[in-house]
């Protein structure tokens, strides 16, 4: 086995051609047994196996800095910098991360997860390193999907007249997670067709100057225009025209001529981008066939390519799928749109019902939220399904053009709450701080699935910002006995006792409810109530049940700087409630990778945790108050 000579970053420079070769076999076979147990991101990875192994012939590690966009295409490079055995705790708890991690190992340049950041943080490397005077390289690569969002652009913009060299490879593979959209995409696939650049410029001025008696000096005019021959003949004008040196396209799974091109690209003075063409699942066949299917898969069988664990019950996404594609019968006014996430939002139902008023913008949240706000102006009803991590992105533009404008805009907020395996970049837990605070925002979470589509609908008919915010994984199928009719600004009170109320958000309802059921075990009075609406919130209840509640808990899966029960805790203060909050929910650091159940625990988010603190919290407070008599 050549994989087992690599133990460490730069192990790769000792082997011949052959075992470049046979590598990039054991490469690939490797991944694709891990990936078939662990789950992860197989077919981006596949795709880049001889892209990794040339850049690490290239360059040296840790010196060299290497970016990878998103990063969930980073597995090679792992294994290239010695973390082989990490593999087989793949994005479990305590376990390797699926994505860049400095803390992981220094030949990680860069965190990533969310999309289009290498450029910027590649420009910011290569500024620090003349500011302090060092020489190594920067490459950052990027996806042609990850090429759809719009800072790339900004970095790109920023990239041009730069006065010393910095690499910016596009992996180009005509994907994103599903197929790749909009004109870059487009402008791509016209220049894959290109031959490379310095062989078609040679070869179009061979021809040229075979032209009898005039071919010399029409090479010679066409040089003095200008930009010179370039203008006419070259692929890459966008960039060239930007001073960004273009080169390729170069086909990503030849060794040989990687090495070739990245060693010119070393040369150039400035912001150089070479155009990589690889292919999304290169060697899986099942992958090859259906990359999106593989691009992020739970554990599956090597043979068919089938997912070992399917069926179950429906998840929150499935039932927002059937229930939009519903309302979108019913009201040709809807209008889906998704950034680069048809099947993840389960939009691609909508999508294939109604074509033409559904949206997929590409990986650019930040348009998206913007051109939502436009279609709500202009007198439509779209419902904008993003993940709750993904929606950061798109603040100001929820603050700036939807909400100021009060626009009647839904913004389908799924994988709220923790996500698992992906970790702190993909962790849902902060949409409830950041969304509340802003004015003329509504927000809203079911506690099972029918109380999902009963909201939606809800949301589909409100005429201002309003937000639904939903889990990863399957809908709860408990409590369905409570379906009162949803009612601005009120919450579902389903258990009335008193002494304790248990006050949770959304999914939180399962883990509410067994609270409750082991507090009555031990012989507490708790009532239980279904927030509905994290904003507004219902201070009419909060005052009727502070008349025979000393204990409030809240429990939401959320941060709880700026969540629900800092809102609760902070209303009860204001208004001189007589009851004691304690607000359950995500401690303030990042969550990183593993199990939700395991998550789940380390942050306090379970039964046993949970009960522990309301008892002391409760004995603590007759203790307080026998004191107080
Ligand atoms: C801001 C943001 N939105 C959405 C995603 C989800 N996402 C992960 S990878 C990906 C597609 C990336 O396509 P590309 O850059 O071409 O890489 P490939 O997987 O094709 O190698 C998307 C949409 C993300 N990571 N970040």
């Amino acid at each position: 086995m050549v994989l087992e000579m690599i133990r460490k970053e730069n192990d790769i420079k000792k082997l011949d051609e052959g075992q470049l070769k046979e590598l990039a076999g054991e490469i690939r076979q490797f991944l694709i047994e891990k990936i078939s147990r662990t789950g992860g991101h197989l077919a981006s990875n596949l795709g880049v196996v001889e892209l990794t192994m040339a850049l690490h012939l290239t360059l040296d590690f840790p010196e060299d800095k290497l970016i990878w966009d998103v990063g969930h295409q980073s597995y090679t490079h792992k294994l290239l910098t010695g973390r082989k055995d990490g593999f087989d705790d793949l994005r479990k708890y305590g376990g390797m991360s699926g994505f860049p991690k400095r803390k992981e190992s220094p030949c990680d340049a860069f965190d990533t997860g969310h999309s289009s950041t290498s450029i910027s943080a590649g420009l910011g490397y290569v500024a620090a390193r003349e500011l302090l005077g060092q020489d190594h390289s920067v490459v950052s690569v990027i996806g042609d999907g990850s090429l759809t969002g719009g800072m790339a652009y900004e970095a790109l913009n920023n990239a041009s007249r730069l006065k010393s060299n910095f690499i910016i490879v596009l992996n180009d593979n005509n994907m994103s997670i599903s197929e790749n959209v909009g004109g870059m995409s487009k402008y791509l696939s016209g220049l894959r067709t290109a031959q490379a650049y310095t062989d078609l410029k040679k070869g179009v001025e061979d021809t040229l100057k075979r032209i009898p008696g005039r071919g010399d000096r029409i090479v010679s005019q066409i040089r003095k225009t200008k930009s010179g021959i370039k203008q006419l003949l070259v692929p890459g004008m966008f960039f060239e025209d930007m001073d960004i040196t273009y080169l390729g396209p170069v086909d990503g799974h030849d060794i040989r001529k990687l090495l070739k091109v990245f060693n010119e690209a070393k040369r150039v003075d400035h912001a150089v981008l070479v155009h990589v063409i690889t292919k999304k699942g290169k060697g899986y066949a099942p992958a090859e066939k259906d990359p999106a299917k593989f691009h992020g898969p739970g554990p599956f069988d090597i043979e068919t390519g089938e997912p070992k664990a399917s069926g179950g019950p429906d998840t929150y996404t499935q039932v927002f799928s059937k229930v939009l594609t519903d309302i979108g019968r019913r009201d040709d006014k809807v209008v889906a749109i998704t950034a680069a996430m048809a099947d993840g939002t389960g939009l691609a139902s909508f999508a294939k019902h109604f074509p033409q008023r559904f949206f997929d913008v590409g990986i650019a949240e930040e348009h998206a939220m913007t051109f939502a706000a436009g279609l709500a102006a202009g007198g439509m009803k779209p419902v904008f399904a993003v993940y709750s991590s993904f929606l950061q992105r798109a603040y100001d533009q929820t603050l700036h053009d939807v909400c100021l404008q009060d626009l009647p805009v839904v913004i389908a907020v799924d994988r709220a709450g923790l996500v698992g395996s992906d970790g702190e970049t993909h962790q849902g837990v902060f949409d409830l701080s950041f969304l509340t605070m802003i004015p003329n925002m509504t927000v809203i979470s079911p506690k099972n699935r029918w109380e999902m589509a009963d909201m939606l609908r809800f949301a589909v008919d409100f005429q201002h910002p309003v937000a639904v915010r939903y889990p990863r994984g399957a809908a709860y199928e408990g409590m369905r006995q409570f379906r009162a009719p949803i009612e601005y600004g009120k919450s579902e009170v389903l258990y009335e006792e008193e002494d304790i109320a248990v006050i949770f958000v959304g999914h939180m309802a399962e883990l509410a409810d067994s609270v409750r059921r082991s507090l009555k075990e031990t012989g507490y009075s708790c009532s239980l109530i279904n927030a509905r609406f994290v904003k507004p919130l219902d201070t009419e209840l909060l005052e009727e049940l502070a008349k025979d509640h000393s204990l409030f808990v809240t429990i939401e899966e959320n941060v709880l700087t700026g969540g629900f029960g800092e809102q609760v805790m902070d209303y009860v203060l204001r208004a001189a409630l007589d009851v004691h909050v304690r607000n359950i929910g995500i401690p303030d650091e990042y969550v990183e990778h593993g199990n939700v159940e395991v998550l789940r625990k380390e942050t306090g988010l379970d039964r046993e945790t949970v009960v522990k603190q309301v008892v002391t919290d409760y004995l603590r407070l007759m203790e307080n108050n026998e004191k107080g008599n």
